[in-house]
């Protein structure tokens, strides 16, 4: 089954989102499989994010993703990497569409809420980058024959 790390930022953390945002991943389908409250250090935001390290944010990106705790999670389920994108909406909210969780509850790309890896390559790498092995579950759910 398909795997995507998805993080909410200090922002959603800060602005109290974490349940609405959680809720909209759970009454999708997707199982969680992974989750912790966190701060990423400046070694694993420098990984998290190496693809950006030549763009003029990205200074700026590291001091915001280690600002604060963030939610780290592993979301599962068929596809989950698109789907969870999908209900993230696009990187900058004004052009994320009404209904997605950046384009009902976000004003800024600086602010965006939420991080999704963009292909299952990227989803492996950053969820070693945040948990070990043995912190990801593996259970099954008596409703998924339901979804
Ligand atoms: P996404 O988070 O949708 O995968 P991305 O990988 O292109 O987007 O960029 C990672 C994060 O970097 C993004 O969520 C917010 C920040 N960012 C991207 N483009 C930016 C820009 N032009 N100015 C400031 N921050 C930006
Ligand atoms: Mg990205």
């Amino acid at each position: 089954m398909e795997k995507t790390y998805i993080m909410i930022k200090p922002d959603g953390v800060q602005r109290g989102l974490i349940g609405q945002i959680l809720q909209r991943f759970e009454a999708k389908g997707l199982k969680l499989v992974a989750s912790k409250l966190m701060v990423v250090s400046k070694a694993q935001a420098e990984k998290h994010y190496q693809e950006h390290v030549e763009r003029s944010f990205f200074p700026e990106l590291l001091g915001f993703i280690t600002s604060g705790p963030v939610l780290a999670m592993v979301w599962e389920g068929d596809q989950a990497v698109v789907t969870c994108r999908n209900l993230i909406g696009k990187t900058n909210p004004v052009e994320a569409a009404p209904g997605t969780i950046r384009g009902d509850l976000a004003l800024h790309t600086g602010m965006n809420l939420i991080h999704g890896s963009d292909s299952v390559e990227s989803a492996e790498r950053e969820i070693a980058i945040f948990f070990e092995q043995s912190e990801v579950q593996s259970y099954t759910k008596a409703a998924d024959q339901w979804v």
